[in-house]
């Protein structure tokens, strides 16, 4: 039989090989950036299949378009269980991605130069809560909250309430994509409800943990949004979705479609679909418990081996290490030194860096996809080891290269799902 593959092998070999190149260096060497994970085996299924053919502007019931018999199925499946998943009283799937989601929720209750109260980007903040350099920094008011990286990242929240009072946000956001700890939504909760905000958590990068229980969820302390993207902890399709309370659905789903996006990718909300089947059996759990295990082993080797870690350690899937401290070495060569010793990881500003974003001061590592591939703490340990060999010697083609076997050889026992 021929498979679709074999079709592509024959019509597009520049293409092919370029596939089969990446699945190599998928299979080879060890993803270690904590936003990438390896997804599902039907995960891909879906991605490829005719669902990618179909429009289906506007949600279940109520579409544009004809035929929608069976994506209302998938996208009933997948809102059920995000809601479910979540214990939230709305779910919207359709944002394609992490970025667009959350425009879809400022531009839905904000005016051009209303203000959020967000977290800095440097203290490990994501882009699209304000940054300069973002279209949303832009457009809105973001004020930006730090933490204490040498008091384990503590967040003062005497003076995120003086900063509440002063500044009147319309919505106050939490939430990041390379902060190494957990959040106390509760005293988040408190302060936008004296200035009157709604409270929004970005949870991008651990809405995986806290589907799997293993962290805290914010629409236990009642927040009004909760946005995640489904690739990253959760192992789904690339994506976004939007939990909210039932009050705010119509405004959510008007921002998405038609005031964002136009329609769906509906092979990717199938994805969505079957990952969030799988988040809801205890097996995922059980991966999401061993995510954080590993992250705790892999952060203890490291600062054993002398790297410094932002904020001493981790208590989520990911750590930060400052290289210039520890290595002498910036993150641009750190991320080089590790790519070719067949350990992918990426360059990192670490809070108020004072070193440029390409050659930034520190690393950021994660645990998601390791933990997929069946890695324990004995792969932790070996891993941390030899990452301080690698960045100890980087300029040393000989030690580089005997890191690189070693790895290698780790990999081919822990194969990579869906190659
Ligand atoms: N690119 C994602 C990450 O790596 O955290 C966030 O946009």
């Amino acid at each position: 039989m021929t498979t679709h593959r074999d079709l592509l092998k024959q019509s597009d070999p520049e293409t092919y090989n370029a596939m089969l190149g990446e699945e190599a260096r998928q299979r080879r060497g060890i993803e270690l950036i904590p936003s990438e994970n390896y997804t599902y085996p039907e995960v891909l299924a879906c991605l490829g299949s005719v669902f990618t053919n179909k429009y289906s502007e506007g949600y279940p019931g109520r579409r544009y378009y004809g035929g929608q018999q069976y994506t209302d199925i998938i996208e009933n499946i997948a809102r059920r269980r995000a809601k479910e998943l979540f214990r939230a009283e709305y779910a919207n799937v359709q944002p394609l991605s992490g970025s667009p989601m959350n425009q879809a929720v400022y531009m839905a209750f904000l005016e051009p130069g209303d203000t959020v109260l967000g977290m800095d980007l440097s203290h490990g903040g994501h882009l699209t809560h304000g940054a300069p350099v973002s279209h949303m920094g832009k457009i809105y008011n973001f004020i930006r909250y730090k933490t204490f990286p040498e008091e384990a990242g503590r967040i003062d929240f005497d003076e995120l309430r003086k900063t509440a009072l002063a500044a009147k946000p319309k919505i106050v956001l939490c939430g990041y994509s390379s902060y190494p700890r957990d959040y106390d939504y509760v005293k988040f909760k408190e302060i936008a409800d004296e200035v009157g905000a709604l409270t929004m958590a970005d949870v991008s990068h651990i809405g995986g943990l806290i589907a799997g229980g293993v962290m805290r969820n914010p629409c236990d302390a009642g927040f009004d949004f909760v946005t995640t993207t489904t690739h990253k902890s959760m192992r789904g399709p690339r994506g976004g979705m939007i939990v909210c309370k039932k009050k705010f659905a119509r405004d959510i789903n008007k921002s998405v479609f038609p005031g964002l996006q136009g329609g769906p990718h509906m092979n990717q909300v199938a994805g969505v679909a079957v990952t969030l089947g799988k988040a809801q059996q205890p097996e995922f759990r059980e991966y999401c418990r061993q995510v954080l295990t590993n992250a705790k082993v892999l952060a203890e080797t490291l600062m054993e081996a002398g790297a410094e870690l932002i904020t001493g350690g981790t208590e989520n899937h990911m750590m930060v290490i400052d290289v210039v401290s520890s290595f002498g070495i910036d993150g641009r060569v750190a991320e080089e030194t590790l790519d070719a010793v067949s350990i992918t990881t990426n360059k990192q500003i670490i809070p108020d860096d004072p070193n440029p974003p390409l050659r930034p001061s520190g690393i950021r590592l994660g645990t998601p996809a390791a933990t997929t591939r069946g890695m324990r703490e004995g792969e932790m340990r070996r891993l941390a080891a030899w990452m301080v060999k690698a960045l100890k010697n980087h300029g040393d083609e000989g030690a580089l290269t005997s890191v690189r076997n070693e790895v290698e050889e780790m990999c081919t026992q822990f194969p990579v799902p869906g190659i």
